[in-house]
């Protein structure tokens, strides 16, 4: 079987490549000419996958990409990804993430191979936007109690508890230019699938992150600080001093503390962040390329929400991070900057995966907790190997054991 993943060089892509070498396929991945390598994920793979190049927007060359590659599966990850760039690179998200999908379906529909090839889409739980469930049906209610909110009842009999929640009945209304882009993409595929009888299906997948997740989500980009804070304070001597600074942390001289207020000696960037209250459905994104590989060995093509069931707010992220590292008070550490707010927020996402549990016998392996301390624990070691003169510690104390 031979697989062709456009995307490969991102966080899925990397573990999807991983995936199906394990399962015996033969892949090929395709890459975008830039001017320094975004290979890094894959590298320890490059030997095993073959990479071709190739442009998701460019028609003409996904057509001939698909004709060459010859694949049994096409996974299309490639995307304009980040949520806040989309508001302000609007069109070359659509371009990429709604016009790239339409350039693969057309690619397909024309190919001589049409009927044996099978095509997965990556949509996502932002096309919910704002948009969610909401039931009284005990079954649903899961062990989470922070996925439930209290309302008044409508007919005045007082308060109940409902569960808010997205599956795959939920209407879309999303609240980005990459949610709608990734829409349309949704849309277009279910069409080709009706009109065209393409194997096209659609994985609806919740935020999945990782040790490999970009550093501008908002995950990766709290451990990735956290993880050069901890080597950064284990370098610098000194009295920590949050009080005195709004923007950085300082640390002041000991020695002259009795006397007075120390001198500052050395300052670390606090780490700034948005709205901390967004809810979001967090799995690990290895969990998550199982899934959509499942969904291609379906006789029949659907459309599938992967989630984990549970929702956490970004503050319930930093609790356990930070706290993994012995700091309790993280509001210290953090500084509340607009530049991080998005013109329009999706508040709240909770995904129900029973149909990928019922129909692909699909189930995460890895929880919350699990996620953020393996990213945190990645990213103080990361750090640490990054600074010389802990290395140098680190290479004298192994020497002398
Ligand atoms: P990443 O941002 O890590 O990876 C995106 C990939 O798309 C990169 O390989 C990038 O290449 C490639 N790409 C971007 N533009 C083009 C283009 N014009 N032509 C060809 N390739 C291009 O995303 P993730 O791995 O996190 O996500 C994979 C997919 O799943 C995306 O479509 C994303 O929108 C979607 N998704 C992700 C979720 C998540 O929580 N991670 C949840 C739901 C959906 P390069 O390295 O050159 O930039
Ligand atoms: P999201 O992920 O928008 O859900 O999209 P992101 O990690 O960017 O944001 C999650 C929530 O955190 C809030 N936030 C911040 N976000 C970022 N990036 N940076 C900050 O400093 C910050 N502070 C607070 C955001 O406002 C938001 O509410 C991800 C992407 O992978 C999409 O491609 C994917 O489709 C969806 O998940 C499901």
């Amino acid at each position: 079987m031979k697989a062709l993943i456009f995307g490969i060089t991102g966080q899925d892509g990397s573990y999807l490549a991983e995936f199906l070498l394990e399962q015996g396929y033969e892949v090929v991945g395709v890459t975008r000419r830039v001017s320094v390598s975004t290979s890094s994920r894959i590298e320890h793979i490059l030997p095993k996958i073959k990479i071709v190049e190739g442009d998701i927007t460019d028609g003409f060359n996904v057509s001939k990409v698909i004709e060459d590659v010859s694949p049994d599966e096409i996974y299309n990850l490639a995307a304009q990804s980040h949520v806040g760039t989309s508001f302000k690179q609007p069109s070359l998200t659509w371009d990429i993430t709604a016009g790239g999908v339409l350039n693969i379906l057309e690619a397909i529909r024309y190919s001589s191979r049409k009927e044996d090839i099978r095509f997965y889409q990556a949509s996502s739980s932002e096309m919910f936007g704002k948009n969610y469930t909401v039931s009284r049906d005990a079954s649903l209610m899961l062990d989470n109690v922070l996925g439930s909110v209290v309302v008044d009842d409508p007919r005045g009999k007082g308060l109940y508890e409902y569960k808010k929640y997205q599956d795959e009945e939920t209407p879309f209304v999303p609240q980005s230019p990459y949610g709608i882009a990734k829409l349309a993409a949704h849309h277009l595929v279910r069409n080709y699938r009706e009109s065209y009888g393409i194997h096209g299906s659609c994985g609806i997948l919740f935020n999945h992150e990782s040790e490999r997740r970009g550093e501008n989500f908002v995950t990766r980009k709290i451990t990735k600080w956290i993880g050069e804070f901890v080597a950064w304070r284990k370098e610098n001597k000194g009295f920590i001093d949050l009080s005195s600074q709004k923007d950085d942390i300082v640390l002041r001289d000991e020695d002259t503390l009795h006397g007075g207020i120390g001198d500052v000696r050395y300052s670390f960037p606090k780490l700034r962040l948005g709205n901390l209250d967004a809810r979001r459905d967090w799995g690990h994104a290895q969990d998550y390329v199982e899934a959509m590989w499942l969904m291609l060995q379906q006789e029949d093509p659907d459309d599938y929400v992967v989630a984990t069931g549970e929702t956490y707010s970004v503050r319930e992220f930093l609790d356990i991070v930070f706290g993994h590292v012995g700091v309790q008070n993280w509001e210290d550490h953090v500084v509340i900057d607009p530049r991080f707010y998005r013109a329009a927020e999706v508040d709240y996402l909770l995904g129900i995966p029973t149909k990928a549990k019922e129909k692909l016998s699909w189930n995460r392996k890895i929880s919350f907790k699990d996620l953020a301390t393996r990213m945190v624990d990645y990213d103080v070691e990361k750090a640490r190997l990054q600074r010389p003169s802990l290395q140098t510690i680190q290479k004298c104390c192994s020497k002398k054991r």
